[in-house]
């Protein structure tokens, strides 16, 4: 990253329920800044407090947003890409190496993961209504589905640009771990080790272990 740059500013929960602790999506820009070795600040939000000033920065008054000097963005995916772009431990330089590890985000943010958010949403929101019941079957199948290409593709590979961790492993594993309360993914030999693989990762562990520190604040009124 440029001299000039600022130290990058990633916003993130203060308090969320326990069923969301360790997911909440400012984890994947945090891992991305410790592969990067980028150290960085988090700003965070109160629960309630993504008001008008906020929703400046993102404008569905989500996490993460993020600041670097340089950018205002938001959108977790694009901002991995952000910071990979001048990491080359999260993406290669050259153009063909670049393109397989962007084609591997977008694969996870937009083939891999409407089916798992839907699925863990049923299981995390809805489990106890009717239509939900009835709905998750198909996406049982659905994710099961895409599991075994993911899992047929990656083969005996570490990682899916072969032997090389990407920003593509890094929003995989991220969006693999959405529903690691059900077995669909472990129960995949290949996925479980691949998960393992990441998530033991030094960056991820200290990513994680950051997030879970900042779970310091009080929750609103009825949560608590
Ligand atoms: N597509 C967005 C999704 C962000 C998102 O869903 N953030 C959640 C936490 S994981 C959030 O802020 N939820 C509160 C809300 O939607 O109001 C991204 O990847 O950054």
């Amino acid at each position: 990253m440029n001299a000039h740059v600022a130290t990058p500013t990633v916003s993130a929960f203060a308090w969320v329920p326990d069923f969301a602790k360790g997911q909440v999506r400012d984890l994947r820009v945090r891992w991305a800044l410790e592969e990067a070795g980028l150290p960085y600040r988090t700003d965070l939000l109160s629960p309630g407090q993504a008001n008008a000033d906020y929703r400046r920065h993102q404008p569905f008054g989500q996490v993460p947003a993020f600041q670097d000097g340089e950018v205002d963005m938001f959108e977790s995916g694009a901002i991995v890409l952000h910071i990979a772009e001048r990491a080359p431990a999260l993406m290669p330089t050259d153009p063909a190496g670049r393109a397989r590890t962007i084609s591997w985000m977008f694969a996870a943010l937009n083939t891999m993961e409407p089916p798992i958010q839907t699925l863990g949403e049923l299981d995390f929101f809805h489990a106890d209504q009717d239509w939900a019941k009835a709905r998750r079957p198909a996406m049982v199948a659905w994710v099961e589905k895409r599991a075994a290409e993911l899992a047929q593709r990656l083969g005996d590979n570490p990682y899916l640009d072969s032997d090389r961790f990407t920003a593509g492993d890094l929003l995989m594993t991220t969006v693999l771990r959405i529903i690691d309360r059900t077995d669909l993914i472990r129960s995949q030999p290949r996925l479980n080790a691949y998960l393992e693989r990441c998530t033991g990762r030094p960056a991820f562990q200290k990513a994680l272990a950051a997030q879970m520190a900042d779970f310091m604040g009080s929750p609103p009124p009825g949560w608590g």
